[in-house]
Parts: structure tokens; sequence; C-alpha cells
């Protein structure tokens, strides 16, 4: 298992889509747990990725190769993780990376893993400006907003949304949740968020506790 996810993380480091591919269908042939391939497989590859782009040994054409190859061995292992679904829903939850910001990798596996949990799902996308936030919580029954920003120049739009709600008296309706890459619990805490949490595991634990919804499954 070992070598198989050292393959994955570099199929991401090479940013090499089409092993990338080959690999996730192969995990999913030999009954490998999608969610173990994923997360210290290709995330792995893909911080790494950053990392090395952060020193300057990597080029954004090269991080952009890598996200393709990571998006599309994502695309084919989601539906195994989401295998899992129940039919009766813990809660509703919107989700969305705020605007200003294209990262959907993070959010969609949240999404994914939420989804998996039982919880329903409206998923706005990336770049999603702060009154949409809003608008979606006013004309839907969602019990909870999952914002995602990955950019320390975007994250401030999580509190814009918070605010947003304030003022449209929307703020009770719903837990608001906040994660990516820059936030933290003290940053939840500061902009008043119900909730941070570091990935998409301690997300569903963390949406089935402030929504009464169980343990973990
Ligand atoms: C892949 C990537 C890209 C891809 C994105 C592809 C895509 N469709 O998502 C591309 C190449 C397009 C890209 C572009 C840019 N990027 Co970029 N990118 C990354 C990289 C390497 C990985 C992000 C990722 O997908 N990680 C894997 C996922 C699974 O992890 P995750 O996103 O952290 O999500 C997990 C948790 O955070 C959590 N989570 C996430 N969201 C939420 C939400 C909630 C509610 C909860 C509870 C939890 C939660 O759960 C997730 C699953 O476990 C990061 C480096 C890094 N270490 O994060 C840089 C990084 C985020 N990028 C960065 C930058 C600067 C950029 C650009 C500005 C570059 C440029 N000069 O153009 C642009 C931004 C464009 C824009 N306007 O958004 C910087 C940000 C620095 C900063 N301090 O703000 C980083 C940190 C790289 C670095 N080390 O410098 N990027």
């Amino acid at each position: 298992m070992k070598a198989f996810l050292e393959r994955c993380i570099q199929s991401v480091q090479d940013g090499d889509a089409e092993l990338a591919a080959g690999l996730a269908r192969e995990a999913l042939e030999r009954g490998y747990s999608p969610l173990e391939v994923i997360e210290n497989g290709f995330v792995k590859g893909i911080r790494e990725v950053g990392r090395l782009w952060e020193e300057g040994v990597l080029f954004l054409p090269e991080l952009v190769m890598s996200a393709e190859a990571m998006k599309l061995a994502m695309s084919l292992l989601r539906p195994a993780l989401a295998k899992g679904a129940r039919l009766a829903t813990r809660g509703h939850v919107v989700i969305g990376t705020i605007e200003g910001d294209i990262h959907d990798i993070g959010k969609s596996l949240v999404a994914t893993m939420l989804e998996a949990n039982g919880f329903r799902i409206t998923d706005l996308g990336a770049d999603v400006p702060v009154g949409r936030f809003v608008d979606e919580v006013e004309k839907s029954d969602a019990d909870c907003l999952a914002i995602s920003a990955l950019l320390t120049t975007t994250m401030s739009g999580q509190r814009r949304v918070i605010e947003g709600l304030k003022q449209r008296g929307l703020r009770l309706r719903v837990k608001v949740l906040v994660g990516g890459a820059p936030c933290s619990h003290e940053w939840a805490q500061q902009i008043g968020a119900d909730g941070y949490a570091g990935d998409a595991v301690a997300a569903v634990v963390l949406a089935q506790e402030l929504l009464g919804s169980g343990t973990a499954q």
C-alpha cells in the first residue's frame, strides 16, 4: 500500500494526469479505501507541489498541471467516496469557495465527505460572491453554510458573509463553518463563525456536532 500511495503522490508531483487517473482506477479495482488514497496519496502530492512552488522550485504552469492531475483522480474516486451516502438527511449544507478564489479541490472534498455522511449538499462552486451565500441562506432551508478560502487575500470574504447574514437578520438561522489553508480556530472565533475544521473528516465531525446529528461514521 505504501508503495502505491507513493506512486499517487509522484503522479501529482509530475503533473501526469493520465498516470493519476490510472492509479485512481487501479485503487478502485483493488478495493483500496478511496479516502486513504486521496488523503495519503493525491493530497500529499498536491501539498508537496505547493511547498515546492512556494520555494520557487516549481512554476505556475507546473502547479496547474499538478492540480489538473489531482482533479482528474478526485473525479474518479469521488463517486466511491459518496457511495455510503444515506437517504435520510442529517441537514442541508450550502458550500462554496469565497469570491476571488478559484481553489475548489478541498471544498469539493469536504462537500463529498459531508454528502457521504448523510448531509444534503448545495455546492455553489468557486469564486462565489459574498451576496450569493447570503441570498442562498435566505431562499433555502440551509442549516449550515460552509465557506472555503485558500488565500490570505480572500479569507476576509468569510467575515463579510457573516456580516451580510447579520445585516439581513439571518445569522441565527444557520451555523457557519470556515476552512481552507489560511484559516484557523482563532480566525473562526475572530469573525464570529461557529467553527473551523482543518480537513474533510474533521469537517464532518464538526457539522455533526453543530447540527446535533450524532457521531462520526
Ligand atoms: C492546487 C493549487 C492551485 C490550483 C487550484 C486548482 C483548483 N481548481 O482548486 C491553481 C494552480 C489554479 C492555483 C492558483 C493560485 N494559487 Co494556489 N495552490 C494550490 C495548492 C498547491 C493546493 C491546494 C489544494 O488543492 N490542496 C488540496 C486540498 C485537498 O486541501 P485544501 O484545499 O487545504 O482543503 C482541505 C482543508 O483546507 C479543508 N477545507 C478546505 N475548505 C474548507 C471549507 C470548510 C468549510 C471546512 C470546514 C474545511 C475546508 O478540508 C480540505 C480537505 O481536507 C496550494 C498549496 C497548499 N498547501 O494549500 C496553493 C496555494 C493555496 N495557492 C496560492 C496562490 C498564491 C495561488 C495564486 C494566487 C497563484 C497566482 N500567482 O496566480 C492563484 C490563485 C488564483 C485565485 N484567484 O484563486 C498560495 C496562497 C498563499 C496565500 N498565503 O494566500 C498557496 C498556499 C501556495 C503557496 N504555498 O504559496 N493554486
